[in-house]
């Protein structure tokens, strides 16, 4: 994992960190009542500990996606086959579409779908056909300046939702409750809600005490070695 692909300037991950903080998440997902299934290591891509940006797990069917980036395309075999094992309908995104799941954010029975370098028109018009023939629906938000939708936005069930930067002010949003991240905890906009407690990355102060304040019980984990790999805490999971 320490030769992913990274946009931020923080350095390498440190490995055996790396390692000690991936048990912790998964113990805090334990914690919050989840049972954990946990794949082996696929060596051949240093990305694919960011298990959620190549499949979408609905209530009905299960879609592997297509990843933008390139070099993250084969980890959908090992994906493909570990979902199986949960799904009956399987979907696909075909070329030329592409999809990354970090840019989906599901609110009951409608997904956003972020429109970035990794997921393009065709695959969103793809997942949206998809969506509706399961009875769901999907629409797309366009994106400047994060790598996925999620990256920015987290919604935390309840109607809130918790933004940072760009997505403030997306009329998309302006129907949600939003608990506004302030820009120099942006890295904290990605946290996920299990079973009513909103785990979030560790060394952000505010934006803790600012879910708090919404009536959440807090997890903090420390994420700083997948941070470096410009990935956060929904990466490393799919929760379905
Ligand atoms: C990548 O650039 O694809 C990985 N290094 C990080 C992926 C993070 N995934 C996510 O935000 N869902």
């Amino acid at each position: 994992m320490v030769n992913g692909i990274t946009s931020a300037n923080l350095g390498k991950p440190d490995y055996e960190r790396a390692l000690h903080q991936h048990r912790d998440y998964i113990r805090a997902l334990q914690n919050c009542g989840l049972e954990v299934i946990i794949l082996e290591a696929d060596e051949n891509y240093p990305d694919s500990t960011f298990v959620e940006d190549t499949a979408l797990l609905t209530p009905y069917c299960a879609v592997i996606t297509r990843p933008g980036a390139e070099s993250r395309r084969g980890e959908i075999t090992a994906i493909k086959k570990a979902v199986a094992a949960f799904y009956s309908q399987i979907e696909t995104i075909e070329a030329p579409g592409t999809v990354e799941a970090g840019d989906i954010m599901q609110v009951g029975s409608h997904f956003y779908i972020g429109l970035s370098e990794r997921t393009n028109a065709v695959g969103a018009s793809q997942l949206i056909a998809l969506l509706q023939k399961y009875g769901m629906t999907g629409s797309t938000v366009a994106l400047d300046e994060v790598l996925h939708l999620k990256t920015g936005v987290a919604y935390l069930e309840n109607n809130n939702v918790l933004a940072c930067g760009e997505f403030i002010t997306k009329v998309e949003f302006e129907k949600f409750s939003l608990l506004q991240v302030e820009e120099d905890e942006s890295y904290a906009a990605n946290c996920i809600w299990v079973n009513g407690t909103v785990i979030v990355p560790h060394g952000f102060p505010k934006t803790k005490r600012l879910i708090e304040d919404a009536g959440y019980p807090t997890l903090a984990i420390d994420v700083s070695e997948f941070r470096k790999l410009d990935g956060g805490l929904s990466c490393l999971s799919l929760r379905f």
